[in-house]
């Protein structure tokens, strides 16, 4: 079965309007979102344009602050804590990747961890260990949540997560081991934590027999076709997060997205698997949004 995450993102975006439009009803401001992007990564851009329309649907404010590749740590950073002192932002991101001049801890260090609506900064990430309540990155949450909405429960089982970045990997295989008494503003109930978690990752050795022993595996390696069905248990469920770019004159864009499963081979075996386009990345984006009305309510609440 398809785990249509375009499908479950837009059912979340209709929950969110309705959250917006009642703030509205009692003459409350909306939340405001601010995205910083550095530089012209095509694929950055993308997906800073699909922050900024889903804001658009949902009734959320967004601006979007670009700058040239060019610009200096510094200069960066004096924004960033212009944002952290501006009244009307309940919450930020600064689109990654940045830049190699400009070091991405430094920057994400600086950002108010109030305001840290992509869940980055050292103080989310280690709230988020110690099972404190926290802003969580937006794709674990996102696929946490798309987990939660299919039911799939995560009890005891074998987790695989292939990919250790801040952003995806990490996280991931902390939000899934942890006691799930961490329930979220906008979270559905559904016990999701309480797995028995294996990291994967570059220097992992025999891939393919840790893989076979898992009930779920997290791809998020940034590899086409790194999961291949010999590696897949029969009634598995597969969740891809990779997305790369392979090129293709037959494609209007030029080129086609896929993922770093080999969708083809392995769906047939998978219980449930997420397809890319449309699975992973459509939840990034709504987490986000959940993230910043969740910093937009404890702004308010201070
Ligand atoms: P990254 O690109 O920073 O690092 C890749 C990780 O994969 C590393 O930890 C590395 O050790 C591991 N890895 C690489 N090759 C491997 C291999 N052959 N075997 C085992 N492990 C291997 O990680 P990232 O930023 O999490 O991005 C990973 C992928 O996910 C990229 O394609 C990225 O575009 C995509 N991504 C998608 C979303 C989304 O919302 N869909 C969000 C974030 C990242
Ligand atoms: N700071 N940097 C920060 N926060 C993030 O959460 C991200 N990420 C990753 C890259 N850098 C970041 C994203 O937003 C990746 N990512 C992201 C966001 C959206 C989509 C994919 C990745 C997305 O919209 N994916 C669509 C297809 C998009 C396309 O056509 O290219 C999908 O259906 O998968």
């Amino acid at each position: 079965m398809i785990l249509d995450g375009k499908k479950i993102a837009t059912e979340i975006r209709g929950e969110l309007r309705t959250q917006v439009e009642a703030l509205k009803a009692a003459d409350k401001r909306v939340p405001k979102l601010g995205i910083v992007i550095v530089g012209n990564n095509p694929a950055s851009e993308t997906y800073v344009n699909n922050k900024m329309k889903a804001c658009a649907e949902v009734g959320i404010e967004a601006v979007k602050i670009a700058y040239p590749a060019e610009i200096t740590e510094q200069t960066l950073l004096t924004e960033v804590h212009k944002l952290n002192n501006d009244p009307s932002i309940d919450g930020f991101i600064v689109q990654l990747p940045l830049p190699e001049h400009i070091s991405e801890t430094t920057i994400l260090s600086a950002i108010d961890h109030r305001k840290d609506v992509d869940g980055l900064t050292p103080e989310n990430v280690g709230r988020t260990v110690q099972g404190l309540p926290s802003i969580i990155s937006a794709t674990p949450r996102g696929i946490r949540e798309l987990l939660a909405r299919y039911n799939i429960q995560t009890e005891g089982k074998h987790v695989v997560v292939i990919g250790r970045s801040n952003i995806v990997g990490k996280p991931m295989a902390i939000l899934l081991m942890q006691r799930p008494y961490l329930s979220l503003p906008g979270m559905s109930a559904a016990s999701l934590g309480d797995a028995t978690v294996t990291i994967c990752h570059s220097k992992t050795r025999d891939l393919k027999s840790i893989c076979l022993t898992a009930d779920i595996i997290i791809v998020a390696a940034g590899s086409p076709n790194l999961l291949t069905a010999e590696m897949v248990r029969e009634g598995a469920t597969v969740i891809d997060v990779g997305i790369n770019r392979i090129d293709d004159p037959t494609s209007p864009r030029g080129y086609r997205l896929v993922g770093d499963v080999d969708f083809e081979h392995v769906a047939p075996k998978a219980a449930y698997i997420t397809p890319v386009p449309g699975g992973v990345g459509p939840m990034t984006i709504v987490s986000l949004l959940q993230n910043t009305l969740q910093a937009y309510q404890l702004k308010i609440e201070e």
